[in-house]
């Protein structure tokens, strides 16, 4: 029965689905009546496998499964179960119990779709941006796999984003979108900038990107957009703004310490057209963005966490419809 197991759809990056503007349609359908595919995940067990913490991925992630009428097992690997070891060949005779290549296809076994979180080392760019563990994953879990932000990217993030900006963007232009590096105390990955950049791209909007210089992300993933040294020029016009800070790609994984300045603030945002604050979350108030623009009438990062489920529902919908 393995030897003949197909694998159907996975979804780890914008370049999995056949139209963006048709996933955000659907995405919407869902939102304003989830429980109409509630049979779809009958008897379908969703796992997901967290390398690395989460609060939004896990529960939004799980919610929609729930939604879907699926069975849902969570595993923190990195707490709870056996030191993974991934190299090929490896003599296992350290501090690492099981092979990635036994897990996963474990995991598989138990599971009809599996989600997979697997941050970055920040250490070694190359191996980073191989997604080495997730295509290990991938290759020996047998089901389709989604995930639940990669090394590299974030796409059920990027997913609930867009949802959002469809539903807070005015219906006569087409909105300015400009995502600003932002300060932060420690090295965080460049996957939740990488995948808002490659789905912009993809998206109806005018986008920008702004950073201090030295500090761009990988130009795969931006190429296309137009990128500006000067924060407060970037937004000018906005209509939104997405605030996030990342790590050094050329430097890599350095953390960027002459920030402040880049911290927003309602002054700074005088020449935006009112523009809406988006952040993914977790935020480090005060040091990446201000209370008053958190709290504030534009924010819109609650909206932003709710769409997570109604991006995680309407992956799993396709792929269950896939695999049923
Ligand atoms: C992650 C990131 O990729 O930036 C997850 C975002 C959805 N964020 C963090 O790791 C924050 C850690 C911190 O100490 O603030």
């Amino acid at each position: 029965m393995l030897g003949g197991y197909k694998k159907m759809k996975q979804f780890i990056s914008v370049n999995d689905l056949p139209s963006v503007e048709k996933i955000i349609k659907e995405a919407i359908t869902i939102k304003n009546d989830p429980y109409s595919y509630a049979h779809l995940g009958k008897n379908k067990t969703l796992g997901l496998i967290f390398m690395n913490p989460s609060l939004r991925t896990r529960m939004s992630t799980q919610k929609a499964a729930v939604n879907l009428g699926m069975q849902v097992m969570v595993l923190n690997i990195d707490k709870e179960a056996w030191a993974l070891e991934f190299n090929d060949g490896a003599i296992m005779n350290g501090t690492n119990v099981e092979h990635i290549k036994d897990a996963a296809a474990v995991m598989g076994m138990y599971c009809d779709i599996i989600g997979l979180r697997s941050f970055p080392g920040l250490i070694n760019k190359d191996l980073d941006y191989s997604e080495y563990i997730l295509n290990k994953f991938i290759s020996y879990t047998m089901v389709p796999v989604i995930s639940l932000e990669s090394a590299t990217l974030h796409p059920l993030q990027s997913l609930a984003d867009l949802i959002t900006i469809e539903e807070h963007k005015s219906t006569l232009l087409k909105p300015k979108v400009v995502l600003t590096w932002a300060p932060h105390i420690k090295a965080l990955p460049q996957a939740v900038a990488n995948s808002f950049s490659e789905w912009m791209l993809k998206a109806n909007v005018e986008f920008i990107i702004t950073h201090p210089e030295g500090m761009n992300l990988n130009p795969k993933y931006t190429e296309g957009a137009k990128i500006i040294y000067q924060q407060e020029e970037a937004l000018q016009d906005a209509d939104f703004i997405y605030i996030k800070n990342w790590s050094s790609f050329n430097n890599y994984g350095q953390v960027y310490d002459q920030g402040e300045q880049w911290l927003l603030n309602k002054d700074k945002l005088r020449q935006t057209r009112n523009a809406k604050i988006m952040h993914c979350l977790p935020v480090r108030r005060n040091v990446e963005v201000p209370d008053e623009l958190l709290d504030g009438p534009n924010s819109l990062i609650l909206e932003q966490a709710n769409n997570r489920i109604y991006a995680a529902q309407v992956v799993l919908k396709n792929i269950l419809e896939n695999i049923s």
